[in-house]
């Protein structure tokens, strides 16, 4: 099983379509391993966005996702970093192809709703970076053997 970070950003929260995109996550099949509302503070914001702080567009990015509170969430799944990506879809709203989220509730290429983890390494670094220990739950979810198959369960990845 592998774990990803997912933020439900400002916008979402605002348009009041958080429990749409958490309702996604858990339809299909992801199990919720820790959830928790914030405010973002820019300075881990600007260390979570480090490799785009030369772009033009950077303060005005951390000034969106500092104004209101975002739900941050741990997803866990066979390849949940790959799976969720692709259900986020691309990053600019109108390019996201229907069916994904972004493609689904965004036309910006700012407030596009959710970020997701982009590979293993940063979904590591990303739940170390918002989350603590103490809030990630471990339970079993009464639907895991209906989800995958006995193989895959036993498979590690
Ligand atoms: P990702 O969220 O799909 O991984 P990144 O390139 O890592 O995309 O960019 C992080 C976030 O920065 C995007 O989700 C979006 O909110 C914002 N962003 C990306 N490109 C632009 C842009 O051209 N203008 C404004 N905001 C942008
Ligand atoms: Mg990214």
């Amino acid at each position: 099983m592998r774990q990803t970070l997912v933020i439900i950003k400002p916008d979402a929260v605002n348009r009041c379509i958080a429990g749409k995109v958490i309702q996604r996550f858990e339809e299909k099949g992801l199990q919720i391993k820790a959830m928790k509302m914030e405010l973002l503070q820019p300075y881990v914001l600007k260390e979570h966005y480090a490799h785009l702080k030369d772009k033009k567009f950077f303060e005005g990015l951390i000034s969106y996702m500092a104004s209101i509170p975002s739900m941050l969430m741990i997803l866990e799944g066979k390849d949940a970093v790959k799976v969720v990506r692709k259900m986020v879809g691309s990053t600019q709203g109108r390019d996201a192809e229907p069916g994904t989220i972004r493609g689904d509730y965004s036309v910006s290429n700012q407030s596009n709703i959710v970020h997701a983890s982009e590979n293993e390494e940063a979904a590591k670094e990303e739940i170390k970076r918002f989350f603590k220990k103490e809030e990630i739950y471990e339970y079993k979810k009464m639907d895991f053997d209906w989800i995958y198959s006995r193989d895959e369960t036993y498979m590690k990845k």
